[in-house]
């Protein structure tokens, strides 16, 4: 990293320094975090393939709308981007009921003000992905909002149009996933606005830490489905009785290799880039 990088603000995982007055450096840490706790121990690459799967999916879907990417640099974890004016809402896209939207549905029937069918299970399926956007909360969790709440926030014109480009995003890359054995249950995506005024997508882009990925020949709609990525450290932490609050548990290395090897079988899985090439030129997932 340049030394005249300025620290600009962190994140649990990722860390965020200015360049320059237009460039920023998103730099992922192997951190992980379980039950909105970052424990001690580390999962060594993991960094590298949420970078490289964002890189990715930055390059895959630049005709669909432009991103921040400008360069990935040869630590693998670091991404040069554009520095954007970020909107103020997450932009959240759901093909599957879990998480906060199935709390919603099942105390209210809708989440995010759309009505879904009566009778929908835990997990399901939705008739068609959903936008549910939510506010950025700077401590605690963030809240689902209705889209005349997000639409006071950016602007009514500029909901139709960051809505409409993350159903786009999500099908391009649900669609994509799911044919490799993934599904893609949801994803949280952040835009932010150029100096011309076009959106651009920022953040990171479809990473198991954005997103729900389940294995598909795992899927069963009413059960909540294994993680992809973090089962083995949360079937580990379970079974230690841990309370889930601060601090947690430091993990076995039985744990942190086989957690380490499930990230890298999702990046092998969904670029078709071995991940060895990808740490000796972190450009080949941009090709
Ligand atoms: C930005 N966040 C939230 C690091 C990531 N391209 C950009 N331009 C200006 N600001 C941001 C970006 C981006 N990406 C994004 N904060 C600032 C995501 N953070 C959370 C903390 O870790």
């Amino acid at each position: 990293m340049s030394d005249a990088a300025v620290h600009v603000g962190s994140g649990k995982i990722r860390e965020l320094y200015a360049l320059d007055d237009d460039r920023l450096l998103l730099v992922a840490s192997d951190r992980i975090s379980t039950f909105d706790v970052v424990l001690p121990t580390e999962i060594p690459d993991k960094g590298r393939v949420l970078t490289g799967l964002s890189g990715f999916w930055f390059a895959r879907t630049e005709k669909l709308v432009p991103n921040h990417l400008l360069a990935l640099r040869e630590d693998g974890r670091t991404t040069e981007c554009r520095r954007l004016e970020m909107l103020p809402i997450e932009c959240v896209v759901r093909g599957y009921l879990s998480g906060s939207g199935w709390k919603d549905y099942r105390s209210t029937g809708s989440v995010c003000g759309h009505r879904l069918p009566a009778g929908l299970l835990e997990s399901q399926r939705l008739p068609e992905p959903i936008f549910t956007p939510a506010t950025k909360a700077t401590t605690g969790h963030d809240e689902n909002i209705d889209r005349e709440a997000a639409a006071a926030l950016v602007g009514a014109e500029r909901f139709a149009e960051v809505e409409q480009t993350a159903l786009e995003l999500y099908a391009f890359a649900s669609e994509h996933a799911l044919e490799r054995g993934i599904i893609l249950a949801d994803t949280k995506l952040e835009f932010g606005i150029d100096p011309d005024g076009a959106l651009v997508l920022g953040d990171e882009a479809f990473t198991p830490d954005s997103s729900r990925f389940w294995p598909a020949d795992e899927y069963q709609a009413g059960q909540a489905p294994p993680s992809y990525d973090k089962q083995f450290v949360r079937d580990y932490c379970e079974s230690l009785g841990w309370d889930k609050t601060y601090p947690g548990p430091e993990l076995p290395a039985e744990v942190v290799e086989g957690t380490r090897a499930r990230y890298i079988e999702a990046f092998t899985t969904l670029t078709g880039i071995d991940f060895d090439a990808y740490l000796d030129d972190p450009a080949v997932v941009l090709g």
